[in-house]
Parts: structure tokens; sequence; C-alpha cells
């Protein structure tokens, strides 16, 4: 059968985060993150690891583009470290770290690569954490600070911007499980930080406009297809897709809250739904859903919903236990947003899956047939109407996997830890051969 055609102009890309990827933590004024605090408590992490070495990217960006360059890509999404910029998270500019970030921009351009720039990858200027973080909601309005800086210093160059990176997996896993930093267990915690996070995003959105940079802005969300197990679980699944989806995708696209995704039900954000409006003063919706350019969202699988409003197996798992693979999810994510919400260029800003085992592998037929499948389900999405106009592969090279350490290897490039080889995977292959065709094959 003939391949499937991805439109002319369509980005395809990598991406990778600062604290995942940069390693050289005290290097050039950077000031502690709350990924620091976090990673120095050596229970947190699998194997009491840290940022460091990462990739070591922070050194290496120039040999990175290199090889983003042979492998064909068209964009490269990073993320800005804020402590970088502002080591205490407000006040005065750090300029090491604006030069660090303007020669990977230049490096990037002087290749054809279309940076991608996310602001807010997780990681907090830890002085802002001492301040309370995203429970106050005094830490909106220093992001749209930091992120003025931000388009100030590279707002001459075409690029796309993410304002926040998954606001629902920094709120829940990292202020009500406990699992990522700031490690609190608070879901009142985790609902402010859903509310401060979108507002902080529509802030930086506005200074965006006021700022006359180039290029394009959007919120990266992650996505999770939530399917009942049967017809009496109807009512969970909507639970479910409330707080894990509708609770994002509506202040942002619809100016407005759902009203069931939080509440002590099992799908359900557990917090104080009263509290949670009372944080909302007027005018926070408008803000929140200032008009954006584009819509970044990141895909790894399903899950199912039995008849309790649990959330249950009905896929495949990978080494990544949360994630259960099922490519057609892609599809329904995308035609959901097509026939729900507005429309709005869509950009898939993370999508892939994890090794199998701890060791450097480049050996990976499962990711080149995940990548295979999903790239075909993008190509039948965009082929029914859905204005897809790129897709980012998670990740370009192996790298700090946050409470998993460097035990799970997301990379189409397997790096060695301690002397930093790349080594590209046969999913690198793949994916250069998808990029050169602009084509995937149907089967
Ligand atoms: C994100 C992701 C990445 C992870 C990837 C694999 O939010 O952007 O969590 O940082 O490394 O999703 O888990």
């Amino acid at each position: 059968a003939d391949p499937m055609p991805f439109p002319p102009d369509y980005v395809w890309g990598t991406a990778t985060s600062a604290y995942q990827a940069e390693g050289a933590t005290d290097v050039d004024g950077r000031g502690p993150s709350i990924w620091d605090t976090f990673a120095a408590v050596k229970r947190n992490i699998r194997g009491g690891a840290n940022g460091e070495p990462g990739a070591d990217q922070y050194r290496r960006y120039e040999s990175d583009a290199d090889l983003m360059s042979d492998l064909g890509v068209g964009a490269y999404r990073f993320s800005i470290s804020w402590s970088r910029i502002q080591p205490t998270g407000s006040g005065p500019v750090n300029q090491a770290g604006v030069d660090h970030y303007r020669a990977l921009v230049e490096a990037l351009v002087r290749r054809g690569i279309r940076p991608a720039i996310t602001l807010f990858h997780w990681d907090l200027p830890q002085a802002l954490q001492d301040a309370g973080g995203w429970r106050n909601r005094e830490t909106a309005a220093r992001f749209a600070e930091y992120a003025r800086i931000a388009f100030d210093a590279f707002g001459d160059v075409e690029a796309d911007w993410f304002t926040i990176n998954e606001a629902k997996t920094h709120a829940f896993v990292g202020h009500w499980f406990g699992v990522h930093a700031p490690g609190l267990t608070d879901p009142d915690a985790a609902a402010a930080a859903v509310h401060h996070q979108l507002l902080a995003h529509g802030l930086a959105v506005q200074a965006f406009r006021a700022s006359r940079a180039k290029g394009r802005i959007g919120i990266a969300l992650n996505l999770l297809p939530a399917y009942p197990t049967d017809p009496d679980a109807t009512g969970g699944a909507e639970r479910v897709d409330a707080s894990e989806n509708r609770l994002f995708l509506d202040p942002v696209l619809l100016g407005s809250y759902p009203s069931d995704a939080i509440g002590p039900y099992p799908g359900s954000l557990p917090a104080d739904a009263t509290a949670f409006e009372a944080l909302q003063l007027p005018g926070d919706l408008e803000v929140i859903s200032e008009p954006c350019d584009l819509l970044a969202i990141q895909y790894y699988g399903v899950t199912g919903v039995d008849p309790n409003g649990n959330t249950v197996e009905i896929a495949p798992t990978s080494a990544a236990t949360w994630q259960q693979i099922r490519a057609e999810g892609l599809y329904d994510v995308l035609t959901r947003l097509r026939d729900d919400y507005p429309p709005i260029p869509i950009l898939i800003t993370e999508n892939g899956m994890p090794d199998p085992l701890p060791a450097v592998t480049i050996d990976d037929p499962y990711r080149v047939d995940y990548l295979r499948t999903h790239f075909q389900q993008a190509a039948r999405a965009i082929d029914d109407g859905v204005p897809l106009i790129g897709h980012f592969v998670w990740s370009l090279l192996d790298n700090f996997e946050w409470a998993e350490g460097y035990a799970q290897r997301w990379g189409i490039v397997a790096v060695d830890f301690t002397t930093q080889e790349r080594m590209p995977k046969a999913s690198a292959g793949f994916f250069s051969d998808v990029i050169a065709a602009n084509a995937v094959s149907p089967a």
C-alpha cells in the first residue's frame, strides 16, 4: 500500500528538558531549583541520582545540534531553566544564563532547526518554593516577569514557545502524590498549583503579545484518554476525563473550569472544591483563556476506568508502569479536540516510550513500532481534518527520568552516562527515514 503522507510544512522534532538533559547544575550562576532540593534527599530518586550529569547538554549543545541535523529534524524542543536566568526566581537577570541559551538557539538556527522553547518544565527556583511555590498566587506574577525577560532576550528569533509543561503532572505528582518535587502530599496544594500555573500561562501569553516577540505561543498539556471497561463505568470515566483532561483544556480553550474534576470521588482530584473556587479572582479565567497560536499536546498512552471509577489496565504497559500503550488513543485525543473545542493548530510536543531495561540499548524494535503506529494515527487524524502541524518525539537523548533517575531510558539516541558518548538507536534511523520521506508506511 502507499505510504501515508504528512503535509509539506509538517514539523518533525525531538524534545528534552533542562533539568533532565543539561547537567552543569553548579555553573555560571545558576541558582538551586526544587529538583536540586528534592533529589538531595536520597530516597526520593532511584539510585539516589540527581540532575548531574544529565546528558551533559549544557556543554555538548553544539555537537547535539549536529546530531539533530544528521537526523534531519526540523525543530528542537528544550526548556529554559528559570534559575539560570533569575537564580532566586525574581530580581536581576543572570547574563551568563541568558548567554547560554542564546548560544544554543543560534546553534539551532544555524542548522535550520527551529527552536521550540518551554519556559517551565518543573524546575521552580527554590527561593520561590520557600515563599509557597505554586500554592502562592504571587508565583504566577513572578513567572510572567521571567517570561518577559526570555521574550526580550530571544524574541528576535522565529520560535515556538510553550509556557508551562504538563501543569497536571507538576500539580498532581509533585503536590499530591509526593513523587516529584516539591514532594508535597496535599490535594489542596495540587489544586492551587493547577490554578496558579494556568494563571501564569495566561499572563505569559499576554506578555508575549506585548513584547512583540516573533513566533507562536501555547501551553503543553498531557492528555490521557479514559475508556470505560463496561457500560456501568461511563460516569467514572467521565470523572477521570474531567480531572486528567478537561480541568486543563476547558479553562485554556473555553474560559471555564469543569464542575466535575474536583471532589471526594474516585477519579477526581480530592481537594476542597469551594477552596479551589475561592482562589479564582474575577478576570482570572479571561487571562487563562487568552487566545494562543497553538495547542501543544503530549501523548503517551491510555487508561481504563472500572465501574467503581478506578483506573485499570486495558492495554500493555511499558517499563513506565503508568504507560499503557495504544496508538489509536492518539487518534481519539486528536479527533476529540477537533470535535469538542474551537479550532486551533495542534502540535504533539511529546510522544515516546522507555527501553525495557536500564542498560544502554541501541536495538529498540519496540520503539520503532511505537513510533510507526503513532505516526500512522497522526496521519489518519490529519486525513480526518485535525489541524495537526507537527510531531516531537520524547526524547532526543536518554536522560534523567525524574524519580526513576537514570534507570529509565527514553532516548532515540542512547547515552553512556559515564563517557557521555551518544549512540543512535534503531529508532533514530527509523525516525530519520520518516522525516526524509515526510511519510510513514501504513503497515
Ligand atoms: C514531561 C515528561 C517528560 C518525561 C517523559 C517520560 O512532562 O514533559 O514528563 O519530562 O521525561 O514524559 O516520562
